[in-house]
């Protein structure tokens, strides 16, 4: 994909003047001051507006949903873990999807914490493990994922794995749940298709204006994998992070605010519409994401391309909602595209929230040194190199998820 038509600006000296919303005082124009009064009077405003013009309301309930061990062993990864495959389905007007988790659990542990997060190309792409399921789900082709013609093939096996150090998630007391996204919805600008296509009534083909994008229904699935969870015995429920990369960081967090079950967030490099201020104007813009990605996020959004000054909100306040659980956002250096100082000043601006609770989070407006992470309930780090998830950052999670879930 090509971002040439759009200019992007990389320079701070240029980042215009804003005014960012203040989290605590509510669109009434009425001072926040206690945990109880943002209870009642700012978080369901602030959610509101998330739910009708950024993200999308889901439009129902579903009829029911069903699950279904489909495989276990518990001597996977050299005896190491438990893993589980469990089949999901998701039944609405007579219609139905289904998608796997994969689940390695630590052997010793009775009721496992757990991180769960998806995955961009298939669940067997996360591990050598030749046990995996492969999906037969659509995909968008990669070279680089030998995918061709939108199928997987065993050819895919084990190429993401570098992304997911599942040896130090074991060895940290952690299990790890993972699904490909694509089950849930397939990332292109069709909407027939995928866990949409189940609450259309008649001939509709579309989302209305205020309804679910694809990120919402991302968020939408990881919250049935929860329900999944909470009534699996080798899993602790109420200790489940929820993680994403990208854009499936941006699904994580709108899990996370959406979702007030999962007992952790963390966006993983989230950017544009994630954790990143959109206000800034800095990297990937509104007007880029909606456009190149106009799937993601509900019509109603498309309002603020290049008119950011108009969004009466700003992402800081998409992580307040998820006060005052943990949140970890975490940045990469040669991510600027992601705005990585727009993810760290959210941070900042949303641990007032958290502050309401005693809860420690983001200080200071200035940024920590690359590789120096600040771990507190609201912690945040940027790593040297790429648009990634590294080993680096899964020792952080792993270190700060043990603080409070351990
Ligand atoms: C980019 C997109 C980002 C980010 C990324 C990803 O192309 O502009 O917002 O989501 O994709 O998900 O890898």
């Amino acid at each position: 994909m090509s971002f040439a038509q759009f200019e992007t600006n990389y320079e701070e000296s240029k980042v215009p003047e804003f005014n960012l919303p203040d989290p605590l005082t509510n669109f009434a124009g009425e001072k926040i001051t206690t945990s109880a009064d943002w209870v009642k009077k700012r978080r369901p405003e602030l959610f509101e507006f998330f739910e009708n013009k950024v993200y999308g309301k889901v439009p129902n309930d579903l009829d029911s949903m069903s699950f279904k061990l489909l495989e276990e062993n518990t001597n996977a990864l050299n005896g190491k873990a438990r893993r589980k495959q469990v089949e999901v389905t998701l039944v609405k007007n007579k219609k139905s999807i289904s998608f796997t988790i994969l689940i390695y659990l630590p052997k010793d542990i009775s009721a496992a914490p757990i991180f769960m997060g998806y995955n961009f190309f298939g669940n067997h792409s996360i591990t050598t493990d030749s046990n995996v399921i492969i999906s037969d789900a659509w995909s968008m082709n990669s070279e680089a994922m030998s995918i061709n013609e939108h199928r997987f093939t065993e050819a895919s096996r084990g190429l993401r794995a570098h992304r997911w150090a599942i040896d130090k998630i074991i060895a940290g007391g952690f299990g790890l749940a993972t699904i490909y996204y694509g089950e849930i919805d397939p990332d292109k600008h069709d909407f027939t298709d995928g866990i949409h296509s189940l609450f259309y009534t008649d001939a509709q083909e579309n989302p209305e204006t205020h309804e679910w994008g694809s990120i919402a229904a991302w968020a939408f699935g990881l919250s049935r994998a929860m329900d999944y969870f909470e009534q699996d015995e080798h899993i602790n429920a109420k200790k489940v992070v929820v993680f994403g990369h990208s854009r499936l960081g941006k699904a994580s967090l709108w899990a996370g605010a959406s979702d007030e079950r999962f007992a952790g967030v963390i966006s993983n490099n989230s950017g544009c519409g994630g954790a990143a201020l959109s206000k800034r104007k800095f990297g990937e813009t509104l007007n880029v994401i909606n456009t190149s990605f106009p799937h993601w996020f509900c019509k109603n959004f498309k309002k603020y391309n290049n008119n950011e000054e108009a969004l009466p909100v700003d992402q800081h306040e998409l992580l307040a909602l998820i006060a005052p659980r943990p949140l970890y956002v975490a940045s990469a250096q040669d991510d600027q595209w992601a705005d990585p100082k727009g993810e760290f000043l959210s941070a900042y601006h949303a641990s007032k929230v958290y502050a309401l609770y005693e809860k420690k989070g983001i200080s200071s407006t200035q940024m920590p040194p690359v590789n120096s992470p600040i771990h507190k309930t609201v912690s945040y780090h940027i790593r040297t190199g790429k648009h990634d998830v590294t080993d680096y950052d899964w020792e952080q999670y792993v270190i700060w998820a043990s603080s409070f879930l351990n």
